[in-house]
């Protein structure tokens, strides 16, 4: 019998619902959700997910209660204080604050490869805007640039929501960029991905090719 009290809107290629997911892993938590499969484009919303969020995106967490949350970040936060074990947020301190602005550089990662993926699978070619998207990868290139230099001691010595956003972020750009060629720039980066990639919660979670 499912013991599922709480309901995700779902895609298996969102980035943004695999940390999510991956954070249930990691607490043990995964029967707790039931998932339910949502299809959407800026251009083509989900009516029924519209209901409970009006932005119209995903992830959304329906409580038992009825209240739904939304985005990943609350998401997270509210999951990561439902669980006995480590909290992967830190609770306080400094490492409060630098462990969510690694989180948040991942998720602005997220956010410009999103972009970047509306803008060419959704507007006709001679329509795309070549500097905006330029601009985007920009973005990209500068975080991961960040990211290589400043931060891998910090990713590699916990799996928390820092490291779990980076990881769900890099595999986003795999899926859905590899002309990027992150790995090229990033050596160690990438060098640690391949190690976090084999955790269950990673192997567990993702997108379908
Ligand atoms: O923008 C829309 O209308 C629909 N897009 C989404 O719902 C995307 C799905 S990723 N999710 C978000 O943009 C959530 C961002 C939010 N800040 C959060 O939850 O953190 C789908 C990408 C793909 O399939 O390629």
């Amino acid at each position: 019998m499912s013991t599922a009290s709480m309901t995700l809107f779902h895609s298996p290629t969102s980035p943004y619902v695999r940390k999510v997911m991956v954070l249930l892993h990691e607490t043990g938590q995964q029967n707790r959700v039931a998932l339910q499969d949502s299809k959407l484009t800026p251009i083509t919303p989900d009516v029924a997910l519209i209901q409970d969020n009006p932005l119209g995106k995903i992830p959304a967490l329906r409580l038992a209660d009825g209240q739904v949350l939304y985005d990943s970040r609350v998401i997270l936060d509210y999951l990561d204080q439902q669980h006995v074990g480590n909290p992967l947020i830190p609770r306080e301190g400094s490492a409060r604050w630098r462990r969510l602005t690694l989180a948040a550089l991942a998720d602005g990662i997220l956010d410009a490869a999103v972009l970047v993926r509306y803008e060419q699978f959704l507007r006709a070619p001679e329509l795309q805007w070549q500097p905006w998207l330029e601009g985007q990868r920009e973005k990209i290139r500068r975080a991961l640039a960040v990211l290589e230099a400043e931060a891998i001691a910090e990713l590699a010595s916990h799996f928390d929501v820092a490291a779990i956003s980076v990881a769900c972020a890099l595999g986003y750009l795999d899926l859905r960029h590899p002309d990027l060629e992150w790995r090229q720039q990033q050596p160690q980066l990438a060098a640690w991905y391949f190690e976090v990639s084999q955790r269950p919660s990673m192997l567990e979670t993702r997108p379908p090719l």
